[in-house]
């Protein structure tokens, strides 16, 4: 399945800031908020290499934190991301209305 994953722990502007930009996209993503959880802060360390929140990743691919997301953004890497892999145009039921 494709999807966007972002490591989360509350409190944290870097994560909020990450998530606003993945906002502007209209793309839908998991978050994982670590804070209570060790098993999943385990499985960011070794997925990432990092310990930081947050950690992003499209499709397993790691992006790094709310930096790197925005430097993606500003070379056109993270549109292009998205783009290739289908994720900037959420699936969503047509409501029966619009058919
Ligand atoms: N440059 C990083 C900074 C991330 C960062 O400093 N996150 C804080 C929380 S807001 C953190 O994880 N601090 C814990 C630590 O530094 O070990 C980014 O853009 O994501």
């Amino acid at each position: 399945m494709k999807t966007i994953q972002i490591y989360t722990q509350p409190h944290c502007p870097y994560c909020h800031r990450a998530k606003a930009l993945l906002d502007t996209k209209g793309v839908e993503y998991q978050e994982i908020d670590i804070s209570t959880n060790t098993d999943k802060r385990a499985e960011m360390m070794q997925r990432s290499q990092r310990r930081t929140v947050p950690q992003i990743f499209i499709n397993d691919h790691p992006i790094g934190g709310s930096d790197d997301l925005a430097a993606a953004d500003k070379d056109g890497t993270l549109d292009s991301m998205l783009i290739t892999t289908g994720l900037n145009k959420p699936h969503r039921e047509m409501s029966p209305a619009l058919r």
